[in-house]
């Protein structure tokens, strides 16, 4: 029941993207990840005996499969390799959470959260643990390695767990015990600028060869074509803007659609047979491709459209 309630949440946070990308706000969102693996740490006991350390701290579910510490004073520690984000944007913080108890309270600390990133263990502040289950929780907006803005290579390769010793001393038998770790990325994402985007031919024939496929792109009010950077267009994240054969320069064109005197479109033309070879690669005419253009503009704002072509196979034709 608790995972269901924990995938609506997941499901809300994807919703509440979705409206701040059409909106173009720069929100912030939060991607939550959980152990999916044993790290570089394994020093606490499972229970029940014969779970393994990371299963059982991937679910909220109190003393039913946790990790322990009952027999030293010392600090032991658990990592655990995490899930990776299929996000983009910039990374605002990262908090490791752990839900933990001890069995009496007081005596002394009895919990640190722990990360690792770029082969370092950072520990949160000892904490005195409560007797019932509690959440604790430490934030680095700043990856503490490289005090730079955590990066999403930073992200996929961390490992976060736990650290416990005994909380409270003899005449009981203490112990504290953990049973689940998380770590929360918040972070700010990418904007896309919604392009309209024309390819022409609007039929494109596989065995035909001659004239270059041209694309026609326009942008939403408030953005200006000629701020696009030519070299940064990609059809379909695989093929690039072609060179001119006159100038060997970048094959592109400034337009003014409506006649207003402003340029209002980026004409560019991609290598025919690229194309022909790319959507040989996606589809078997005849039928249909929908082919996507993405770039930047020169202040790395991204931009992205897409146009829908028939595609045929007549040889001889055009
Ligand atoms: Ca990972
Ligand atoms: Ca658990
Ligand atoms: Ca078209
Ligand atoms: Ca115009």
């Amino acid at each position: 029941m608790k995972n269901h309630s924990k995938n609506k949440k997941i499901l809300l946070i994807l919703a509440v993207s979705l409206v701040i990308a059409v909106a173009g706000s720069t929100s912030a969102n939060q991607v939550i990840l959980y152990p999916d693996g044993e790290g570089d740490l394994t020093e606490l006991t499972p229970k029940p005996v014969g779970s393994v350390n990371w299963v059982n701290m991937t679910t909220d579910d109190g003393d039913a499969t946790f990790i322990e510490m009952a027999s030293t004073l010392n600090w032991r520690t658990d990592l655990y390799s995490l899930g990776n984000p299929a996000v983009s944007g910039t990374i605002n913080s990262v908090t490791v959470y752990v839900k933990a108890r001890s069995r009496e309270v007081g005596g002394q600390t009895g919990l640190r959260t722990a990360v690792q990133t770029e082969g370092t263990i950072y520990y949160g502040n000892e904490e005195t643990l409560a007797g019932t289950y509690a959440t604790y929780c430490t934030t680095y907006m700043a990856n503490p390695g490289t005090a730079d803005a955590w990066t999403w290579d930073e992200i996929d390769a961390l490992q976060a767990g736990v650290s416990l010793r005994r909380s409270t001393v003899p005449p009981t038998t203490p112990w504290s015990r953990a049973t689940q770790v998380w770590v929360v990325v918040d972070y700010t994402p990418t904007v896309i600028v919604a392009a309209s985007v024309d390819i022409d031919p609007d039929r494109l024939n596989l065995s035909s060869k001659g004239e270059p496929v041209t694309c026609y792109i326009q942008l939403p009010e408030g953005y200006d074509v000629a701020d696009i950077d030519v070299s940064s267009i990609l059809l379909d994240d695989e093929i690039s803007v072609a060179l001119n054969p006159g100038t060997g320069l970048l094959w592109y064109d400034l337009q003014d659609s409506d006649g207003d005197g402003i340029d209002d479109t980026l004409m560019v033309k991609f290598d025919r047979q690229e194309v022909i070879d790319y959507i040989k690669t996606l589809i078997t005419p005849p039928a249909d491709v929908t082919l996507t253009v993405m770039g930047e503009l020169t202040d790395e704002t991204q931009f992205e459209g897409s146009d829908t072509i028939g595609v045929i196979d007549e040889p001889g034709g055009n």
